[in-house]
Parts: C-alpha cells; sequence; structure tokens
C-alpha cells in the first residue's frame, strides 16, 4: 500500500473537512428551498471514502454507489462547483441539472452513480467489473451499499455470478448501523453483515469504517486481490451518519446519547488528533486549512447560485423519444 504520511493525513484532514462542510452548506440551502427532492447526507461516514482513495489508483478504478454520493465524485477528481450545481439543478451541474441528488454521475471520471433504488447499484457494479475482465483491462470496480441492502436479492445473486466468474470487485458495506429508521438488529437475526461473504467463499471481514487507515489497508489488500486476478471480496465498514436518513427524518429511533457516543469517534477528529500528536503541523496551520476549505464552499456556492437553469429543450433531448410518434410535437423548435 502507498505509505501513510505526513502529506496524506494533512491531505485527509483538509478533504475529509470539506467534504462536511459541504454537504452542512447543502443541508442548509436545502432547509432554504434552493435545492429540492431528497437530500442524504454523508456526514460521519468520511473515513470510509477516504480511506479507499487512497488505496485506489485514480488513473483506472472505478467506483459506484447509492443515493448518498454527493462527495464521492469530489473524491474521484469531479469539480466541486459542478456537484453543487448539479443539486441546485442548474446547467453547469454533473447531469445539466437533470440528475439531482441521488443521481450524480461523471464516466469520465470513472464515477458511476448515484442510485436511487436500494440495492440497485450492486449488480451494476459486477456489471463493470466484468466488462474491465472482459476486455484484459486490470481495473477495479469499488461498490458500495448500506447495510439495508445487504438483503436484497439481487446482492446474493451478484455474489454468485462475481465469484463464479471472479469479477474485479470489491463490494464494500458501509454499515451506519440504519436503514432509513430500521436498526440492522431489527431486519435479520445475524448483524455480523460480512458474514454473508461466507456462503460465497468470498474473501471477507469487518474494519473499522471511522479509522482511514485502517479503511485502506482493508481496500489495498482487496484491490490487489481483485487486479490480479483473485476475483472479489465483501468488506464490512463500521461506520456512523450524524444526520438523519434524508432531510425529512425526526430521528425518533435513536438517542442523541448514541450520535453523541460516535461523535467522540468522530472521523475528522481522529485525523485531526493524529496531525497534532505527531506534529505534522500546528493548531494555526490547521486553522488555515479550515479557513481555505470555508472559501471553496463559498465558491461551489456562488458558482450554483450564479448559474443557469438548463433551457427546456434539454428535458427532451434527453428521454428516449420515438422517432415517428405521431401525436405530439413538443419540441420548441
Ligand atoms: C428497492 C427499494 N426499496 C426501498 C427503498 C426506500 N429506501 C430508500 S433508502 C432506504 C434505506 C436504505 O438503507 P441503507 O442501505 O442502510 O443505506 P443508508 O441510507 O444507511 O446509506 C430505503 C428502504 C428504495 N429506495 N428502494
Ligand atoms: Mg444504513
Amino acid at each position: 500500500m502507498k505509505k501513510v504520511t505526513k502529506e496524506t493525513y494533512l491531505n485527509w484532514y483538509e478533504e475529509m473537512l470539506f467534504w462536511r462542510k459541504f454537504e452542512d452548506k447543502l443541508a442548509q440551502v436545502y432547509i432554504q428551498q434552493k435545492v429540492r427532492g431528497f437530500l442524504h447526507l454523508y456526514n460521519g461516514q468520511e473515513a470510509v471514502l477516504a480511506g479507499s482513495l487512497h488505496a485506489m489508483d485514480l488513473s483506472k478504478d472505478r467506483m459506484i454507489t447509492a443515493y448518498r454520493n454527493h462527495v464521492q465524485p469530489i473524491g474521484m477528481g469531479v469539480d466541486p462547483k459542478r456537484v453543487m450545481a448539479e443539486l441546485y439543478g442548474k446547467a453547469t451541474g454533473t447531469s445539466q441539472g437533470l440528475g439531482g441528488s441521488m443521481h450524480i454521475f461523471s464516466p469520465e471520471h470513472r464515477f458511476y452513480g448515484g442510485h436511487g433504488i436500494v440495492g440497485g447499484q450492486i449488480p451494476l457494479g459486477a456489471g463493470l467489473a466484468y466488462a474491465d475482465k472482459y476486455s484484459d483491462r486490470d481495473n477495479v470496480t469499488l461498490c458500495y451499499m448500506g447495510d439495508g441492502a445487504v438483503r436484497q436479492g439481487s446482492l446474493h445473486e451478484t455474489f454468485n455470478l462475481a465469484m463464479l466468474w471472479e469479477l474485479p470487485v470489491v463490494f464494500i458495506c458501509e454499515n451506519n448501523g440504519y436503514a432509513m429508521g430500521t436498526s440492522v438488529a431489527r431486519t435479520a437475526n445475524h448483524t455480523d453483515i460480512w458474514k454473508l461473504g461466507l456462503g460465497y467463499e468470498m474473501p471477507c471481514g469487518p474494519v473499522d469504517g471511522m479509522d482511514p487507515v485502517k479503511v485502506a489497508e482493508a481496500v489495498d489488500e482487496a484491490i490487489e486481490r481483485a487486479r490480479t486476478g483473485g476475483g472479489p471480496t465483501f468488506l464490512e465498514m463500521k461506520t456512523y451518519r450524524y444526520r438523519g436518513h434524508s432531510m425529512s427524518d425526526p430521528q425518533k429511533y435513536r438517542s442523541k446519547d448514541e450520535v453523541g457516543e460516535y461523535e467522540k469517534i468522530d472521523p475528522i477528529t481522529v485525523v485531526k488528533d493524529v496531525i497534532l500528536e505527531k506534529k505534522y503541523a500546528k493548531e494555526e496551520e490547521l486553522e488555515e486549512i479550515v479557513k481555505r476549505v470555508k472559501d471553496r464552499v463559498k465558491e461551489c456556492e456562488k458558482f450554483a447560485e450564479e448559474s443557469d437553469y438548463p433551457s427546456k429543450n434539454v428535458m427532451y433531448d434527453s428521454v428516449y423519444e420515438q422517432e415517428d410518434y405521431p401525436f405530439l410535437n413538443h419540441k420548441p423548435q
């Protein structure tokens, strides 16, 4: 694995903080009704992304996830201004404003969404890996899902074929404890999700998803296996989300104390503590980073606010239409 250095820690601190503040801003503008539809935030889970990116080869590996998907494309290299503009429904967004919160997509950055159907991305992730294997490319696909998605039939069908065909894919379950308001313990007799891999003889295991180093080590090993023809891995990242499932969640299913317990092991604070303990930077230097992060978020907001909405034409250009459909000629000329 690439060494975890002072630079890695400083980069983790800045990027994780940026993702957190970027989403805090989204929550704020959502309440102001500048962002519409659903909004599922990643606050608390940032170590999973930071560790994964460290282990990936960003020039070739792919990523696909569910609807909690605003910061992953930023990590993969998509301009955050375009992600924010997409959430605002603006023409400068990643999908010209037509996708919105749950559907960030950027094939040129090898980021394939952004899927609202729980578990829908699992077979698609295997499909991306299948295409790479079929074409003799040594790319690896990282396919993320929530704890609520693992009881879907599609996971089991996908695991079966991914093992049979030894596909270069790493399946990562981000177990944040809840599927909307339903805890893991309410939906299954066993709560060690990683053990689902055992039924398929898929290499699998639990990972501390609040620590980017632990995540990076586990993902690195899995990527190496996939890249060298060893097939898939299933990792269960134990993590937590601080905000509700979406913005309209009254969170009656958990106590404030529980959230407080996890805030004590907040991944960003953990990274900051290592930086200070190892003297990688002084408090003042970290304050500079915070300032830079705030400026970056402001820049994204300004860009999204000032961008135009897409023209109505684009709506018709982006949906399938039978060319000889006889009844409507609705395209503005
Ligand atoms: C097939 C399907 N069933 C139900 C839903 C409604 N739904 C949206 S999110 C969600 C919970 C999923 O939780 P989890 O997989 O743990 O992901 P998390 O939100 O915690 O990231 C449900 C049931 C859906 N979108 N798709
Ligand atoms: Mg969950």
